[in-house]
Parts: C-alpha cells; sequence; structure tokens
C-alpha cells in the first residue's frame, strides 16, 4: 500500500488484514462497543485491558488474553475492572480509557484511567499484580482531564504523569507533573502545546498509549483531534522526549502518521477515530503492535517497526 492509498506520508503503521480483531459479539455477555483497550505482556502472553461500553451508556473495563496478541482472545466472563460508584463516587458515570504501565519499584501494573464523575471526566489511578484484584488509588486529577500514563520509573526521585487537562475555552495541551508518593501531585507544567490555526493538531491533543523508552528517548503517539464540520477527525502524531528530563521535547512530526482510512476506523458510534491506549514493543523483532479503538467501536491492531519509527522520528523538526 502506498502512502497515497493511506493518506499520510509516513507510512509506518502496517494494519493488521483481518481487523478489527476484537468487537462485540466476541464478548461473552451483552455489550455495546470494545474499543480503547490498555496493553501489556502478562507471563509471555498479551493481555488487553479492554473499555466496554455496556447497553446503559456507561463503561468498565474487561480483560481479555491471547498467546499471540491477535487472535484466540480468551475474555473475562464478565467485568474485571467494574466502575463502583458506592465505593468510589468518582466512577458515576463509569470508567474508561486504561493506560497500563509495568512499574518495577512497586512490582505491579500502574492502570491509569477516566472516572467519569459528577463533575466530569477525572485521572484515577490503580495498582494490580495480577489484573484480578486492584488497588485502587483514587483520583490523581481533577476533572476535565484525561489521557494520563505514569512513567515506568521515577525521574529523579520523583513519580511522573502525563496527562491532558482542558483550559477555559476547550483549548487542551499535554500536560506533566510530578509526585513523590503517586498520591499528591505537583509541579504540573505543559510538555507539549496543541497547535494553531489549520494544524492537524490545533487546539487539543492527548497521549494515546504510555511513554515508551528508547535508546533515542521516550517515543510518544499523541492524538490531534481536528474540529470540523462534520465533527471530530482523531489522528495521531509523534513526538520524542528527553530520557533524562521528559520535559525536553526533542522531536514532534509536523504530519500525522496515522488517520481514519478503513471502513471500521470511519464508521461507528463515533465516526472518524483511531484511539490507542496500548502498545507492546516485541523486542526479538523489533516491531510495535498498537492496539486502537476504531470509531469507538471495535478494537483493531497496526505493527510498525520500531526502527522505522525512530528514524522518522529522528528525522522530525526539533520540537
Ligand atoms: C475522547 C475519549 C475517547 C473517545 C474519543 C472519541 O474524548 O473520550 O474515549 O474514543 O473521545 O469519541
Amino acid at each position: 500500500m502506498t502512502a497515497k492509498e493511506t493518506g499520510v506520508s509516513a507510512h509506518l503503521f502496517e494494519r493488521y488484514p483481518n481487523n478489527p480483531i476484537l468487537q462485540s459479539n466476541d464478548w461473552p455477555y451483552p455489550v455495546n462497543t470494545v474499543f480503547n483497550a490498555g496493553a501489556t505482556a502478562v507471563d509471555g502472553e498479551t493481555l488487553l485491558l479492554v473499555r466496554v461500553e455496556d447497553r446503559t451508556g456507561m463503561s468498565h473495563l474487561c480483560a481479555a488474553r491471547s498467546s499471540d496478541g491477535i487472535k484466540d482472545w480468551r475474555i473475562d466472563p464478565g467485568p474485571t475492572m467494574p466502575a463502583l460508584p458506592d465505593e468510589y463516587p468518582e466512577d458515576l458515570y463509569g470508567i474508561e480509557d486504561p493506560r497500563i504501565v509495568w512499574i518495577d519499584e512497586m512490582e505491579s501494573w500502574s492502570i491509569t484511567y477516566v472516572s467519569f464523575s459528577h463533575g466530569g471526566p477525572l485521572v484515577s489511578l490503580a495498582l494490580t499484580k495480577d489484573f484480578k484484584t486492584f488497588v485502587r488509588l483514587g483520583p490523581v486529577m481533577t476533572p476535565d482531564d484525561k489521557d494520563a500514563s505514569l512513567f515506568p520509573h521515577r525521574i529523579e526521585g520523583r513519580w511522573a504523569m502525563i496527562h491532558r487537562p482542558i483550559s477555559p475555552g476547550g483549548k487542551a495541551h499535554i500536560w506533566i507533573s510530578y509526585s513523590p508518593d503517586m498520591k499528591h501531585w505537583g509541579d504540573h507544567q505543559i510538555l507539549l502545546r496543541a497547535r494553531e490555526g489549520g494544524w492537524w493538531d490545533a487546539n487539543k491533543i492527548g497521549l494515546s498509549p504510555p511513554p515508551l523508552k528508547t535508546k533515542e528517548g521516550w517515543l510518544m503517539l499523541y492524538h490531534g483531534v481536528r474540529d470540523t464540520a462534520s465533527g471530530s477527525l482523531y489522528r495521531l502524531g509523534l513526538a520524542l522526549l528527553d530520557l533524562e528530563d521528559p520535559r525536553k521535547i526533542l522531536r514532534r512530526s509536523d504530519e500525522w502518521i496515522f488517520g481514519p482510512y478503513e471502513l471500521y476506523e470511519r464508521a461507528g458510534d463515533v465516526h472518524d477515530v483511531v484511539f490507542p491506549c496500548g502498545w507492546i514493543l516485541d523486542e526479538p523483532i523489533g516491531r510495535i503492535r498498537l492496539y486502537y479503538g476504531a470509531a469507538d467501536t471495535t478494537l483493531a491492531l497496526a505493527t510498525a517497526d520500531i526502527d522505522e519509527v525512530l528514524d522518522y522520528v529522528m528525522r522530525c523538526p526539533k520540537g
């Protein structure tokens, strides 16, 4: 497929030909849609924590496991991580869009997710050792805030979190904040600004999957939301952050590198959305598996060669 056919200049990510890989009729219980999954490797298998929207319109998270990360998914028989509004009032209208990061120091995975509270969407944090029981640390960012992920280790002694608050007037930049204990967050600052005017990523951007540590820096895939006459258009771009100090942006792609093109990305409950929350690097073959929600309806997979992605981002303008 040429670049022209996919509508992007950098043909880095290749769609799995049998997309979507998971859809609502694969689920062991009645649901509306399955999309926006966090991803990680557990005991040599791929685990996806899938956002499942039920038939009330609210979402919970459900684990799906597969040995090749593509097919033969074993899906938990019920919600793995339900919203628990009686204990956690911030979960009132459901929980959404998890990002999963293995934290060596805690010997646990962190899950940053959106709790849809009475006051709007906010960022909550949980830890798990097995994706069966979860230690819920509660809200860590106030509304409106989404698209959050921890870094896998402390940076100069502090935990760091990328997230996306919305400013009055609807501008949404990507921020970074720090914490000594994962509970109290401060030292908030803008990490990556939404561009302005006609850019594909003007006015509203957000982190997609967690930052990926590479030899060149933290690789960041982010979404840009274009406001068009027919609604929002979600596309993806790349940035590279300094390994020692991720507040330094080393590179940023001018062009989007992936966007809605196939019918399952263009049509669904929300049209023209590609929304990844997880990626896994298969180290031995040097390929990234990117899991993304397609049109807020199904879950799809695209893969890329990590060296090609890094070559591309290193040729992008300085951030
Ligand atoms: C964003 C998030 C995502 C969703 C996207 C498109 O704000 O809420 O969960 O996929 O909108 O609807």
